[in-house]
């Protein structure tokens, strides 16, 4: 695999000299200064491109170039927006890019209600409490109507929860649901979460796929003919929340996906911790099922209970059989003969990073020691396979 690790550019904490040091040989990352909707110019990208290699490292894949409000709901300004989209694609493919990786999810990107929660080791982990989230959902955010999307039973449980909370809890819930969290660009004050999940009312799922599959009809011949990936991320979690459809979360979503636009530019960012969520998702299977159209990977593992709560584990840790994983992955990677771009997905705060800030799941420490196992992972699975040969 090609290894990288996320960089979120010149105001992350984590440099581009550790990132090295790590043992990456690239780095992904996006220009988060351009708003969401405008063109990333060849002098932008070629700047950023070059501290990369100023660093000894290579930038291939983009993560993200975001997808605005306006293209997921079909209004607004999105006509422009999917112009300016495709210009970007020609842009960041005569810069020398490769994949471009981009979500669907409506409004928020990933979502945990707590970005400390301690491991049994003293490290820190995120993790998505059930009954947390729901208070945050009837009771904070007060969203109308989202009482109907629970059972008696578990808005019982989320009241509990809520009274036996400190106001200091109830204060980090609140910004570690909504607010907190990097990789969502757009930012939202209280007022306009609640404007924006209403703008979704009337999309459904069936529409909502829809207008995704409308926005790749555009946009994937550009990226074809330009001789870019394209890489969507699936939904975190991998089901729906806040009232807001989601669209890729299962094997049939992918299923579907690749049908509306079949071509080797539309494909996936492989994210074995969104995916590996639901235990309904066989992610080895999948991967045999996909395996075409992989074109990043994101190797990260959770660990979920009967109560609906999942925390991040230990890469090699967790409900994934990440051995499996790494193993259909090199056959892919032979069959193909390509190197698939992968980076430890987040990693757990320890050690120094205790002591510092960092982006919530991106720390330096925790990533190293994810990538070092998946590295070490890979390199056993390639040397016995191909001594078998
Ligand atoms: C979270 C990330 C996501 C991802 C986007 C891709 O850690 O995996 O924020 O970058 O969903 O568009």
């Amino acid at each position: 695999m090609h290894q990288t690790m996320r960089w979120f550019g010149p105001d992350d904490p984590v440099r581009l000299s550790d990132i090295r040091q790590a043992g990456c040989e690239g780095v992904v990352t996006a220009l988060h200064h351009i708003p969401v909707g405008e063109v990333w110019t060849l002098e932008e990208i070629n700047r950023r491109k070059q501290v990369i290699e100023d660093a000894g490292m290579t930038w291939t894949v983009i993560e993200s170039l975001p997808v605005s409000e306006d293209i997921k709901k079909q209004n607004g300004n999105y006509r422009q927006h999917i112009e300016n989209y495709k210009e970007s694609l020609r842009n960041v493919a005569q810069c020398g890019l490769e994949v471009v990786t981009y979500n669907f999810m409506p409004v928020l990107d990933w979502i945990r209600t707590d970005i400390s929660y301690a491991m049994p080791d003293g490290s820190k982990a995120l993790f998505f409490e059930r009954s947390a989230f729901i208070a945050f959902d009837l009771f904070l955010l007060k969203r109308p109507g989202s009482e109907k999307d629970y059972t008696s039973e578990e808005i019982k449980n989320a009241e509990l929860r809520l009274n036996a909370m400190t106001p200091e809890e109830n204060g980090s819930l609140y910004r570690n649901t909504l607010l907190g969290l990097p990789g969502s660009e757009e930012r939202f004050t209280e007022k306009q979460i609640v404007a924006a999940l209403k703008d979704y009312e009337d999309i459904d799922a069936a529409k909502l796929k829809q207008h995704l599959f409308y926005f790749l009809q555009q946009i994937v011949p550009v990226a074809e003919a330009c001789g870019l990936k394209m890489a969507i991320h699936p939904d975190d979690p991998p089901y729906p929340v806040l009232g807001l459809p989601r669209i890729l979360s299962t094997e049939e979503d992918v299923v579907d996906l690749l049908n509306a636009v079949p071509s080797p530019a539309n494909g996936l960012c492989f994210c074995t911790g969104s995916f590996g969520v639901r235990p309904d998702n066989d992610l080895v299977k999948m991967l045999k099922r996909f395996g075409e159209n992989v074109h990043f990977l994101h190797l990260r593992n959770t660990k979920r209970d009967d109560k609906g709560n999942f925390y991040e584990a230990d890469h090699l840790a967790g409900d994934t059989d990440m051995y499996e994983i790494v193993k259909e992955v090199v056959k892919i990677m032979n069959r193909r003969n390509i190197s698939i771009p992968m980076r430890p997905d987040h990693g757990h705060q320890m050690l120094d990073d205790l002591h510092k800030k960092v982006n919530p799941g991106y720390s330096a420490i925790g990533r190293l020691r994810g990538l070092a196992e998946l590295r070490g992972l890979e390199f056993g699975i390639s040397r016995s396979f191909s001594s078998k040969t």
